[in-house]
């Protein structure tokens, strides 16, 4: 075996080279592997002895693409094309034998092989869409070549992993070898080729499905009209198409040329910097300064859950699709066989729609366990609370869990906004109380706000976030404070929202200028999705809100077909001249005269208060990274990812200018825009958030 440089490695299985990478974590096209292909091809290609070469990877996974750490620095080592161009044009085969996963350039570089080999646990996807780019090194011209433009189009605009089962029918590998066989069944693979003189398959010149495509405009058209919603806001998946586009009707340099364009577009735009910063915040948030990753967990076999209606029963679907037993409490038969049943007709619906079989359903369904007995908690490692939103009510029942749950479980409330430490001071073991706010629907929405109360151990901690990543959750540690990261942010978004309103602009301006910035909905779109009436109590109603005269008319919001807005049949909203009314009334009333608020005004009052409340809680160390913050946006209020997250938005915007407006403001309008002490620091100094580290 001789070691071309620190990462490879080239030896020879008789007249076979096997050409071997090993860079950890997941062999990415770092400068090294590149330069270490470049040599170790050149070298095997140039001995005599060598008859057909094998590139296979050590370690999890075969080349998972390109290092995106090193994107946007200065370009070092050999260059991707090199390498490819040195393979696809070797006079020797080149057989790329896949395990793990073979993405983005990693695929690239398979695709520029001979023949591919993989195991089949393997998958290969081309999943630069996801962060904002499109595959840059002819995965777009080659791809569809193999499996034709309509499956390319799937592939490249949903990133998808495809499984080398479904691989090999499409023609995209070549052969399965056993699993733990890949090596010796490349190397034979090889030998086959060799003798039985198979030729040097180049997918390029594989031209029949373009082809066929081509004078078929339609194929692009449909999938652009199918996708649309889907798609909206992105330029990555639209410059993909038009990727697959030229490969049909472009020669393959050409579509090459076009490829190259239109990923340098997208590399050096913002939004794949956003997705490319949010790729390693979803990786750093799990990263606990003072909680190492072999911090002791506690083993979690069975759970109990307290609330049987939505949130409760979302949690609990969430331990039930991962194989976690739950037992499930309510105070009535009646709203716990309710719970009970709305779950089995979720699992049905999926069922349904064929993303299970009804026996998945049963098997779920044996898993969970309904009670109107606390009591029943009494062995359960984890015990979430998520009863209705009151201290008192909240306290009662931990001080209730304390005296029946066994010791070192960890009892956790769900509760959204309440100060987890008093609650924590209802038990006589505060170190295992913490927070697991979930957000609704709690079996859909990815985000879990983890919340570590002042006494909470660093087990439990451990515990609550490895459970969080078992269950397929993406978690943020956050300290208490008053709705912690995402409703304390959401509360600076939602009082301007109003206020703006007062002054001038209709609910549905504000909404449409956060729709068009992003977002799935405005707030007050949202308000009627959620229900006006949520904390709205009808004998303390005094018409002091424009909510509360709506919810007084019984204007409630999407369930009552009226809200801020009308709705028709089909739940579609159109602007209301009732509400306008009463918004005008309310003005009068105030003494405002109604003023032409423009859309930038709309948006920067919404957002800037927003960054301003994250540097605050950075501040305060209620969070740990700025990152962390977007993550929580990102995942559980739909912060579009292209954007990055409200504090990566203001790095991208310049602090500089967020803290100007706050300061204007805070002199005009008053204390709720006092800009934060760290926001005022970093400017000074000319930093970003992305600095503090
Ligand atoms: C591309 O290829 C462009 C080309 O078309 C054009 C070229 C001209 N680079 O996710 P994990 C790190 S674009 C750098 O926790 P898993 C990751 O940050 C690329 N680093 O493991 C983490 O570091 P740390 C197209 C990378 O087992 C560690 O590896 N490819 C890269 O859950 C472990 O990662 C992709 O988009 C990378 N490409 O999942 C694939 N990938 O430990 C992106 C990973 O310090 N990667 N890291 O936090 C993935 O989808 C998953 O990482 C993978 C493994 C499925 C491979």
């Amino acid at each position: 075996m001789t070691a071309i440089n620190p990462v490879t490695d080239l030896s020879k299985e008789g007249e076979i080279a096997v050409l071997t990478l090993n860079s950890p974590p997941v062999n990415a096209l770092s400068a090294p592997v590149r330069d270490g292909l470049a040599d170790g091809f050149k070298q095997a290609i140039a001995d005599p002895g060598v008859k057909a070469i094998v590139l296979i990877c050590d370690g999890k996974t075969f080349i998972a693409g390109a290092d995106i750490s090193e994107f946007g620095k200065a370009p070092k080592g050999a260059s991707l094309f090199d390498v490819q161009a040195a393979m696809e044009n070797s006079p020797k085969p080149v057989i790329a034998a896949i395990h793990g996963t073979a993405l983005g350039g990693g695929l690239e570089v398979a695709l520029c092989a001979h023949y591919r080999v993989a195991v089949p646990s393997a998958r290969c996807g081309l999943p630069e869409v996801n962060i904002g780019l499109l595959p840059g090194a002819g995965g777009t011209q080659r791809l569809p070549r193999i499996v034709g433009p309509e499956a390319a189009l799937d592939m490249v605009t949903s990133g998808k992993h495809v499984p080398a089962k479904k691989c090999l029918e499409v023609g995209l590998i070549d052969a399965l070898a056993p699993e733990d066989g890949l090596r010796a069944t490349a190397i034979e693979f090889a030998r086959t080729v060799v003798a039985e003189k198979k030729p040097l398959k180049k997918v390029r010149e594989n031209n029949a499905k373009v082809e066929a495509a081509r004078g078929h405009p339609e194929i692009f058209a449909d999938f652009r009209k199918a996708n649309a919603r889907k798609f909206r806001g992105f330029l990555a998946p639209e410059f993909n198409i038009r990727c697959i586009e030229a490969a049909v009707n472009q020669p393959f340099e050409e579509g090459l040329k076009t490829e190259r364009k239109l990923f340098m577009e997208l590399m050096t735009g913002s939004q794949s910097a956003a997705q490319r910063y949010v790729f390693f915040a979803e990786r750093q948030v799990w990263k606990l300064p003072d909680v190492p990753d072999d911090t002791p967990e506690i083993a979690v076999k069975k759970v109990g859950v307290i609330g049987a209606g939505t949130m409760g029963g979302g949690i609990s679907m969430n331990f039930l699709n991962a194989g976690v037993p739950v037992t499930i409490v309510e105070m009535k038969q009646e709203a716990l066989d309710r719970g009970l049943s709305v779950i089995r007709k979720n699992y049905e619906n999926t069922a349904k729609k064929g993303r299970m079989t009804m026996d998945d359903v049963e098997k779920r369904m044996a898993l969970l366990t309904g009670t109107l007995n606390l009591e029943d908690l009494a062995d359960c490692d984890m015990v979430i609370e998520a009863v209705f939103e009151r201290m008192d009510i909240k306290k009662d029942v931990f001080a209730r869990l304390d005296g029946i749950v066994k010791q070192g479980a960890v009892l956790a409330s769900n509760t959204s906004y309440l100060d987890i430490d008093e609650i924590a001071s209802a038990t006589r073991r505060p170190e295992f109380v913490i927070g697991m706010h979930f957000f609704s629907p709690a079996n859909v929405m990815r985000l879990l706000e983890v919340v570590r109360g002042a006494k909470t151990s660093k087990p439990v901690i451990s515990t609550a976030m490895k459970t969080a990543k078992r269950i397929g959750k993406i978690a943020a540690l956050v300290g208490a404070c008053p709705g912690f990261v995402g409703n304390r942010m959401l509360a600076q978004r939602q009082r301007e929202a109003n206020q703006i309103v007062m002054e001038g602009a209709m609910p549905w301006d504000v909404d449409r200028v956060l729709y068009d910035f992003g977002f799935p909905m405005g707030p007050f779109a949202m308000s009627d999705l959620a229900g006006l009436d949520i904390g709205w109590v009808k004998e303390k109603s005094s018409s002091s809100t424009i909510r509360e005269v709506l919810c007084e008319m019984d204007r409630r919001g999407q369930k009552t077909g009226a809200g801020f807005y009308d709705y028709d049949e089909n739940r579609k909203a159109s602007p209301s001249p009732i509400t306008e009314k009463i918004i005008q009334d309310f003005r009068t009333k105030s003494g405002v005269n109604a003023r032409k608020v423009s859309d930038e005004e709309i948006l920067e009052r919404c957002i800037y208060p927003m960054i301003n409340e994250g540097a605050k809680i950075l501040e305060e160390g209620k969070a740990i990274r700025a990152s962390d913050i977007d993550i929580v946006w990102i995942n559980g209020y739909g912060w579009p990812v292209y954007r990055g997250g409200p504090m990566f938005y203001g790095d991208l915007i310049g602090l500089d200018r967020v803290l100007a407006r706050m300061k204007q403001w805070h002199a005009e309008m008053g204390e709720q825009f006092k800009p934060s002490a760290l926001l005022e620091k970093l400017v000074a100094e000319g930093k970003r958030f992305q600095d503090l580290r």
